[in-house]
């Protein structure tokens, strides 16, 4: 057996022995003696670490009494089945999401009691975040253990994400090419084909839905992820009755095929020791995912701003205590006659030093300083805004004979038409993407495929038309209609260095996704100082003017994402935008939401030719649509073309001269474009589709009044739509969301201020 650190403990056992001739001649007795394929070594190791993880829970609630650091929440109780798991799995080889009560996990892996009294203390070398993520959040890029959040449960989904991806690169092996200038220069790729993705959560966690898509997807897919449920019986105050159905999480997950159960006492490292390599052994040989449920205690509270007391009497609390795992592990030692008190004195006491050493240095360490609070909310490595990314469009040569063929005219392509070829395009060009999502697939049933029985459908709006045929049903693939699994299981893979290009199906369906895609995929790099990153794209089909879309096929809702810093967030009006921002998106080191207008997939207006397979535009630059000098329009998206017609109206009518602005991406957005304008024109209206109160546009009029109040000649105005839900009925829907009608008055009243 591989052992994911070596052995230090026999020391102990030869300074007893040497002076104990009794103990010495049943050392030889057992010298062979195994527990569950465990030697005495890697038991009194398992010791040494038990008991340095619960030492550190101690010294740091030490600490935060003495206000030296900030917050503390400890692994007391779940230390043996976090050896166990530890024994069973390599780090830098297999995945690891652990939770907050893994301590002992992580100093099995390589973590050590410095590193973590420096996240405690908020260090400047903290390396799992800097000084920005609580004490217990762990992350080591070097042990593949990937940095943690705080929302229960958004780690399960990603972890199952992880597996996938490794599972992806094992069957392309190609992937793994790297080129320069996009951001696959900046992540390398590595995978091991026996692999396993290690997750734990909590009891209480269980009852997060994307716990039940995380087991659904790991089970359809056969994947090598082990769960590890450490069941201490409570989440804070709420016991796990009230938590689960029947109380048990075993019996409730049974029935899920390809997995492999398991239900043990975690707090005895031996028997967690063979349930863990049961299961492990299970998902490394690829036979599915393995679940075990362990059952813990909790001595110390949930953290130490919760009191246990007022909740649990302490009957109950006396009955965990009799379970403790270091007291437990410390009898067993003893009654096995691998060490006797003595020895575990020495070893206790060799930790207590050493942790003395590592907290007089951790209080010392240097804090991080303010001017590095907004390093890595991007990529510092390739900036979407540069030179980099600004290509001009090598547009099909059209034959002279086609042109002149009146029969034949070759047509500028829809909206669709374009990020289809796109796709396609970057496909073909980098293995690392896979495109998933409700629908994208031509048909999910290969079968019909192969035999040509139907045509395949690629997408509701049929913007992946095309893809799985081109591209295999590994990379291109339906999944569940559970949009966090779709964003979390993105991230997992974005983190091992795919590029997830997934799309939710309609704007107005995301919100199951909205934890992922506030607290996880965007904050990923910042909050483990760089040490991971998630840089995918999520395709969102977005907006209204449908007739009859209604409240659930009409959303808008972007500043809710340009209010999250870390995401790039793009709104293209047009075809040939779209296609050169979306191959942006594809190539760039940040998260990208893309969002994609219903209404413009197939309009007349802003078709194009095929702009060829490198064409991209940078983030941040708008697009002056029309130049005008009485008056600045500042859009994007299907108001666009709704502003163009006002505009136009206006100049006929009125000879008012409207500089049309195009934003394209929201954030970053094109500040000085804008400014540009604004000082030519000394006027500024922002439109927009989204309902007008707290909508994108009052940041860009807010940022006008502050930095330009001295070159306006009048207010800054919005138009937008009414602050209310889209209704079904058309006469209503007109009403509103902003017509040209409407975008005309207010050009006209703010022209004529
Ligand atoms: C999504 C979310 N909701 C609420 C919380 C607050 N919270 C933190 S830990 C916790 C209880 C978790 O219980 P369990 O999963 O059993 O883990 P345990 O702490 O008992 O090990 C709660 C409610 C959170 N962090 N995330
Ligand atoms: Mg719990």
């Amino acid at each position: 057996m591989q052992l994911a650190t070596p052995p230090r403990g026999s020391g102990y056992w030869m300074a007893t022995t040497k002076t104990d001739p009794k103990l010495a001649a049943l050392a030889d007795e057992k010298k062979s003696k195994t527990y569950e394929g465990l030697t005495r070594q890697q038991l009194i190791e398992a010791y040494r670490i038990m008991y340095t993880s619960r030492r550190v829970d101690d010294r740091e609630i030490l600490l935060k009494r003495q206000q030296k650091i900030f917050f503390q929440i400890s692994g007391a109780g779940h230390e043996a089945i976090g050896v166990a798991a530890g024994f069973c799995l390599k780090p830098g080889y297999d995945w690891f999401y652990p939770y907050y009560r893994d301590r002992a996990l992580v100093l099995m892996l390589g973590g050590t009691p410095y590193d973590m009294l420096l996240q405690a203390v908020g260090a400047a070398d903290d390396p799992s975040s800097g000084g920005r993520q609580m004490p217990s959040h762990w992350a080591y890029p070097r042990l593949n253990i990937v940095t943690q959040s705080s929302p229960t449960g958004t780690q399960i989904l990603q972890a199952v994400g992880c597996a996938q991806a490794g599972v992806y690169l094992s069957n392309h092996p190609n992937a793994k090419h790297k080129a320069e200038g996009d951001y696959r220069h900046f992540k390398d790729v590595s995978w091991q084909a026996d692999e396993v993705t290690y997750v734990s959560l909590g009891d209480g966690t269980t009852s997060e839905g994307e716990f039940w898509e995380a087991i659904n997807t790991a089970s359809n897919r056969k994947l090598p992820i082990v769960f590890v449920v450490e069941d201490n019986e409570y989440a804070i105050s709420v016991p796990v009755e009230v938590q689960t159905a029947g109380g048990n999480i075993s019996r409730l997950v049974s029935g899920f095929p390809n997995f492999h159960f398991e239900e043990v006492d975690g707090t005895d490292p031996v028997v967690s020791y063979a349930a863990m390599k049961r299961a492990v052994d299970y998902c490394r040989s690829g036979n599915g995912p393995g679940f075990v449920h362990a059952h813990v205690i909790r001595p110390y509270s949930h953290s130490l701003s919760d009191d246990e007391r007022l909740y649990r009497p302490d009957v109950e609390r006396q009955r965990d205590a009799a379970r403790d795992p270091i007291t437990r592990m410390q009898m067993f030692l003893i009654r096995e006659g691998l060490l006797d008190e003595k020895g575990i004195n020495q070893l206790e006491k060799k930790v207590e030093d050493e942790m003395q050493v590592a907290v007089d240095r951790a209080l010392e360490a240097a804090f991080p300083t303010p001017d590095t609070i907004t390093r890595y909310i991007y990529s510092p490595n390739l900036d979407p805004t540069s030179k980099q990314f600004e290509t001009e469009p090598v547009f099909p040569r059209v034959s002279e004979a086609a042109a002149s063929d009146a029969k034949k005219p070759v047509l500028p392509k829809t909206m669709a038409e374009l990020i289809n070829a796109t796709l396609r395009d970057e496909m073909k060009r980098d293995e690392r993407i896979v495109v998933y999502g409700e629908d994208v697939a031509d048909v999910s049933r290969e079968d019909y495929l192969k035999k040509k029985l139907v045509k395949g459908k690629g997408g509701v709006f049929k913007l992946t038309a095309g893809l799985q045929m081109a591209f295999g049903s590994d990379r291109v693939f339906n999944s569940p209609i559970a949009e966090a699994q779709i964003v979390g299981t993105a991230t997992g893979m974005a983190t091992r260095g795919l590029k997830p290009v997934v799309e939710i199906q309609f704007f107005d369906y995301i919100w199951p996704a909205m934890l992922q895609l506030r607290d996880e995929l965007p904050v990923i790099r910042w909050r483990s100082n760089n040490a991971f990153s998630s840089p995918l794209v999520i395709r969102v089909a977005i907006g209204g003017y449908l007739t009859g879309g209604a409240l659930y096929h009409s959303q808008c809702g972007e500043s809710i994402f340009t209010h999250i810093p870390g995401l790039r967030v793009v709104f293209p009006s047009n075809a040939l935008d779209a296609a050169g921002l979306l191959r942006t998106a594809i190539r760039c080191d940040d998260p990208v939401l893309f969002l994609e207008h219903k209404r413009l997939y197939r309009e007349t207006y802003g078709r194009s030719h095929y702009p060829g397979p490198d064409y991209m535009i940078p983030f941040g630059k708008a697009k002056i649509i029309q130049p005008g000098t009485d008056l600045t329009v500042i859009t994007y998206g299907a108001v666009v073309p709704r502003a163009l017609q006002a505009a136009q109206k206006l100049e006929r009518e009125q000879g008012v001269k409207v500089e049309l602005i195009d934003l394209r991406t929201l954030n970053p957005f094109d500040w000085e474009t804008i400014a540009n304008s604004v000082a030519k024109t000394n006027r500024a209206l922002v439109a927009y589709e989204d309902s007008l109160s707290w909508g994108y546009g009052a940041e860009i009029a807010a940022r006008i009044a502050d930095q330009m109040f001295g070159q306006l000649d009048a207010p800054v105005r919005r138009v937008a739509a009414m602050d209310s839900y889209v209704a079904y009925q058309p006469v209503l829907e007109d009403a509103i969301l902003p017509q040209p009608s409407d975008l005309y008055r207010g050009m006209k009243e703010l022209a004529e201020y």
